[in-house]
């Protein structure tokens, strides 16, 4: 009889022999599976441009009318005015002899609470992190493997959307709603679309477009993003075929909970072992349509975070070139 016990920690979870790539590229290494993407990676997302059609992934910051989508117990972010033609009609700022005025603002975020990378030290379970370096290098900072690192080398290859919503029919999945490696590739199928190693694999759920449709109680009520499900098959896969960046329309990435009060153990066995960078909270809805409507789903994928040093994540606004 199947084993039904039901893990209560990541370990047990994925087990003591789980797949890494640690070492694999160096002992020094803080970049992970983006090193899969070499010149001739770059060279292949640009072969898949054939329109010159243009899609910026981020989701706005700041909006007056809506605050930005975060991971519960994080704030939006706030964009304060701090110069602008008010100061002067109050008299609050000096008039300057030359007569120009002008505007400043500054923005408190969390480094995750837009589109975002996440850097791989970010998530981890057993007291290491990435490539093996000690948890102890997250205290204070990220000492080892930032989001610096990601952003100083940058992120270019072939893009493979796979729209996970548009296969069941859906406009949006549910709460909760998984998804396995069997319905990725069949969805990836029925599309046409066949993922090829060292993909950049884009997954739609639609659910933050949906976020902007919906009001915060009910998008947070039953907090439960959909996504991938953690499986052994799936882990495999992602490191035979090679895949250096997982991007999607959630806030995660990933199906948030299991029983026995797991969270999020995508991150820690693709990008903790693996060294997938992951790229969250993008909006898809608009490259989606257009990848539907001439039914092509791939296409040059770049993106560079923000240069935040130490940081476990900065903002970025990815840039698909079709
Ligand atoms: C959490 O850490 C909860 O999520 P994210 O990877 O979006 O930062």
């Amino acid at each position: 009889m199947a084993d039904q016990t039901v893990a209560t920690t990541i370990e047990q979870l994925l087990g003591p022999d789980s797949p890494t790539n640690w070492g694999k590229w160096g002992s020094d290494d803080e970049v992970g599976s983006l090193n899969y993407l070499d010149a001739a990676q770059v060279l292949r997302g640009v072969s898949a441009v054939s329109s010159g059609e243009v899609f910026t992934l981020q989701v706005p910051i700041g909006l007056a009318e809506r605050s930005d989508p975060v991971w519960p117990g994080r704030a939006p972010a706030v964009r304060t005015q701090v110069m602008d033609e008010g100061f002067f009609t109050r008299g609050e700022e000096p008039e300057p002899t030359d007569g120009h005025h002008w505007a400043d603002d500054k923005i408190e975020m969390f480094t995750q609470g837009s589109t975002q990378y996440d850097a791989l030290a970010h998530y981890w379970y057993g007291g290491k992190v990435w490539n093996g370096y000690s948890a102890d290098t997250t205290i204070g900072e990220l000492g080892r493997a930032s989001v610096l690192s990601i952003a100083e080398r940058g992120v270019v290859g072939r893009g493979v959307l796979v729209d996970m919503a548009r296969a069941r029919g859906k406009d949006v999945l549910d709460s909760g709603e998984p998804i396995t490696l069997e319905d990725l590739l069949a969805a990836a199928d029925a599309q046409g679309t066949t993922i090829h190693a060292r993909d950049i694999l884009i997954i739609r759920t639609g659910w933050i477009g949906s976020y902007y449709r919906t009001d915060s109680e009910d998008f947070y009520r039953d907090w439960n993003e959909p996504g991938l499900i953690y499986s052994r098959e799936l882990v495999e896969w992602f490191q035979t075929m090679e895949i250096p960046n997982l991007v999607t329309d959630t806030i995660a990435n990933e199906l948030s909970f299991y029983p026995g009060g797991l969270q999020l153990p995508l991150h820690c066995a693709l990008m903790r072992n693996l060294g997938v960078t992951f790229t969250e909270l993008c909006q898809l809805d608009d490259l989606a349509d257009a990848c539907a409507a001439d039914q092509r789903w791939t296409f040059l994928y770049t993106a560079a975070p923000l240069k935040i040093s130490g940081a476990s994540g900065a903002p970025v606004n990815p840039v698909v070139i079709r």
